[in-house]
């Protein structure tokens, strides 16, 4: 293999001069790293910005070939990822025109490469442009927030905008580009097929070869390593263009979600031998798993949960969007720390959403490391597409090159169409038209799962998300499928109506929080740190059913004091997101035997800005990461109360053994005894939920309210694991008594370690360090009176060497009984 990565040469048609570009990369991260164009994050750059997109852009580079290069059986130019509208030049000729990111092109260049200096170029076109003029043509229906036509280029669709992102539609050659050097053969593809039975695994290794030399003698070697490392299983056939090898694994070790056991993985290689040379390789994770999803009938409805080798598992995890705008700046290390968080969070799964692009194989790679499950849409979200002969040739492609790069992935769960179209053709007011509605129809219940039937037979297929099995047949309903919910945010209603709803999976819902000081600080002018303010707003994508920051202060007016300053409104909103969240999690989880799993709306950000975001483009935490983590704990409570007084405390788990458990349920008084309680044991069968305690609550009148919260908690072994308040009033009537907390900060076996003391109740007491970036064992918790609590400093991420004095000097604290007092 030649590489051709590394520095290559760049300019914008029409200049003379040229400019340093990388590959892989984007011209927007050469243009920002050669001072050549503003950060479009700061201020309000972003527009100005964008309008770089409406050029054409070259990139060049020449490249030493060997003589003995010349004497392979074949030469193939392949670009992993062109964004998007190519043309690839090698040595003056033209290879072909691209029009797919989502591709990976090959070319043969076997005649064309010669000993000495060879040169490639490949000219970018402007995408807006394209779209500009395409959706002239054919307007097409799309969401608000993007520019129109984004659904005629097969680019994210993210990049040109979306209700979380800038419009910085970058071009760029995105991923890789090399010369594959073949001699007489190459291993096309790979597919992993299992068949789990008694203590047996049966793995079947399909192999597809291309063999260019009649020469006998060649050999397909398969060798599976064990997690520990020993050789497994070896064995050796003869090489043709199809083969299928079989191969038993006795006593497999199998893969796990996280929560639930290891991830074991083995790692499978399969060479191509001619003789003793190895003349072509592929290797990949395999982990022994069975995956469904049940879809049973029941008497809601049906189910749609989450299996895994024979337990049926509550699916904790959140939406995953492209990580950053400008791709260019995406990395391997990046990626580790958002899913190490998700892992560190209690999550066992992700839905990679279908407006951005396939991420990258190192995602995967980490998901099957870290154990969790892929949801993965198919890019296709919010639009209307119009498909031509062309387009079906085109995603024909880009669904074979994608399903097979992922297919072999123990962590990949089930394929998605995409993301809310079929409901959108139903629910969103879009003009109907027969040919596009039936394009629908063919794309996404015809042409695609044939095309994961052909390549991954054995991998779960779904319409849509959200979806009842496809059809047009009650796609957003609550009874079977998946969901999305935003009657809380878009539609405005209270926090308390996801408590009235039993989705099978909540697949989308979620609430809005401002970014820490520290991250608007990167961004935002000292003199605009005002929520309306015109950089602020420029921060704030959401603008239907809004704009998003008039939805923040809806609600937060709803629930909270009016708060006194800006520091305050970030808080504040902290704390509605994290109130949200944790009501919806924890509800659906009270009741597993209907709801089976929540993947919330969105775990990151692609840019520094307002969202719906627990973790911020620079990976800090919101307070609501922190009640996530608490919530999707394998073990937890919850209390349910209703207008009319009932109050019902829930215990579940994901434990895969009986768990014997105690509990208590109080109603508290401030300044007063108990008003009622309520202790047991109980004993929890594995992965369930149950109804611990019913309670009619004695009538209280408004005053007295003010003053009454609910407060529960379960322990195992005589250690609290969880617990948790409910007030009985929104917290802006609630009489928050000044908690007077005291913090201690002192350092403990080589960890950090910071208590807290309150001397009255405290909600969401919030710990923050002015500069340096730490991430807390816990945050946003709650006190009682006269409770301390020891938070740890678990991770330091920022360079700054952190000590107990840095801390102390740093400590910010938070609670809700500041909010809206001086
Ligand atoms: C859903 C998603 C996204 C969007 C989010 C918030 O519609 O699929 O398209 O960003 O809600 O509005």
């Amino acid at each position: 293999m030649i590489t051709l990565n590394g520095t290559w040469q760049m300019n914008c048609k029409g200049e003379d001069s040229w400019q340093e570009g990388q590959v892989p990369g984007t011209v927007y991260t050469d243009l920002l790293r050669n001072g050549q164009m503003k950060d479009p994050y700061v201020g309000e750059n972003e527009d100005e910005v964008r309008d770089l997109s409406y050029n054409d852009y070259t990139y060049r580079r020449t490249f030493e070939v060997e003589e003995k290069t010349l004497q392979n059986t074949k030469n193939v130019l392949v670009c992993e990822g062109l964004d998007t509208l190519a043309d690839v030049y090698l040595n003056g000729t033209h290879m072909g025109s691209c029009e797919n990111m989502h591709r990976t092109y090959r070319f043969d260049v076997t005649e064309l490469l010669k000993a000495g200096t060879n040169e490639i170029v490949v000219e970018l076109h402007s995408p807006l442009k394209y779209m500009e003029e395409q959706y002239e043509k054919r307007p097409l229906w799309g969401v608000s927030s993007t520019v129109p036509g984004y659904q005629h280029i097969r680019k994210a669709h993210c990049m040109f905008g979306w209700d979380w992102g800038p419009k910085l539609p970058d071009l760029g050659i995105w991923r890789s580009v090399y010369i594959e050097e073949i001699q007489n053969g190459r291993i096309e593809s790979v597919y992993l097929r299992q068949k789990l039975s008694g203590n047996e695994a049966c793995l079947t290794v399909e192999v597809e070869n291309e063999i260019f030399t009649e020469a006998e003698g060649m050999r397909v070697v398969c060798i599976v390593t064990a997690p520990d490392g020993s050789v497994a299983a070896e064995k050796t056939a003869e090489a043709e263009k199809k083969q299928s090898i079989s191969i038993s694994i006795p006593n497999p070790k199998f893969w796990w979600p996280n929560g639930y056991g290891e991830q074991n993985l083995y790692r499978v290689s399969v060479e191509l031998r001619m003789g003793d040379t190895m003349i072509s390789k592929q290797e990949m994770n395999c982990g022994f798993r069975d995956f469904r999803i049940a879809r049973e009938k029941d008497r809601w409805g049906e189910s749609f949960c989450f299996c895994i080798n024979g337990k049926k598992i509550f699916a904790r995890g959140a939406n995953y969007i492209p990580e950053d705008s400008i791709l260019g700046k995406c990395s391997k290390e990046r990626t580790r720390q958002l899913l190490t968080d998700c892992k560190t969070s209690n999550y066992n799964c992700i839905r990679v959403w279908g407006g951005g692009h396939y991420p990258d194989t190192y995602f995967y790679d980490l998901c099957d490391e870290l154990g969790l499950v892929v949801w993965e849409d198919f890019m296709f979200a919010c639009a209307v597409y119009d498909l031509t002969d062309e387009l079906e040739a085109n995603l024909a492609a880009e669904a074979k090159d994608n399903i097979l790069r992922l297919r072999n992935h123990p962590s990949l769960g089930l394929w998605c169409g995409n993301n809310e179209m079929e409901g959108a053709w139903l629910y969103w007011g879009i003009p109907q038209d027969e040919k596009l509605r039936q394009d629908y129809t063919t794309m996404f219940e015809r042409l695609i799962p044939q095309w994961v039937r052909t390549y991954d037979p054995d991998r779960f297929y779904w319409p849509s998300s959200p979806s009842a099995g496809g059809g047009f047949i009650d796609p957003c309903g609550e009874n079977s499928g998946d969901t999305h919910y935003w009657d809380v945010w878009h539609g405005k209603k209270p926090f308390e109506d996801v408590e009235t709803k039993y989705f099978r999976f909540f697949s989308e819902y979620g609430f809005e929080g401002i970014p820490s000081r520290k991250t608007l600080r990167e961004v935002i002018a000292p003199d605009q740190f005002n929520l309306a303010s015109p950089e602020m707003e420029k921060h704030q994508k959401c603008i239907d059913n809004g704009p998003g920051n008039v939805t923040l202060m809806f609600y937060l007016l709803k629930r909270y004091l009016h708060p006194q300053n800006f520091d305050a409104t970030i808080y504040t909103t902290q704390c509605l997101q994290a109130d949200f969240l944790e009501m919806a999690i924890r509800h659906l989880r009270s009741h597993k035997e209907r709801c089976a799993g929540s993947t919330y709306w969105q775990v990151n950000d692609t840019y520094p800005t307002i969202s719906w975001a627990t973790i911020d483009y620079y990976g800090r935490w919101k307070g609501a990461q922190y009640v996530v983590k608490r919530s999707y704990a394998p073990q937890g409570a919850y209390v349910e109360a209703d207008e009319w007084g009932k109050a019902e405390l829930y215990v579940y788990s994901e434990a895969l053994k009986p768990e014997k458990l105690t509990y208590r349920l109080a109603l508290m008084e401030q300044g007063q005894e108990p008003v009622r309680e309520a202790c047991g044991e109980f004993t929890l069968e594995p992965l369930s939920s149950a109804k611990a305690v019913e309670w009619q609550l004695p009538e209280l009148d408004q005053f007295r309210r003010r003053d009454c919260y609910l407060h529960y908690e379960i322990a195992k072994d005589g250690i609290v694991i969880d617990s948790g308040n409910r007030l009985l009033e929104m917290p802006k009537a609630f009489r928050f008594r000044d908690p007077k907390l005291e913090t201690k900060v002192e350092e403990k076996n080589g960890k950090i370690q910071i208590t807290v003391t309150a001397q009255e109740f405290a909600r969401r007491v919030g710990l923050e360090l002015k500069e340096a970036d730490v991430i807390f064992s816990d945050n946003f918790f709650d006190l009682l009176p006269g409770e301390s609590r020891v938070i740890t400093v678990e991770e330091v991420r920022s360079a700054e060497h952190i000590d107990v004095k840095t801390v102390e000097e740093e400590l910010i604290v938070w609670s809700n009984y500041q909010i809206g007092r001086e």
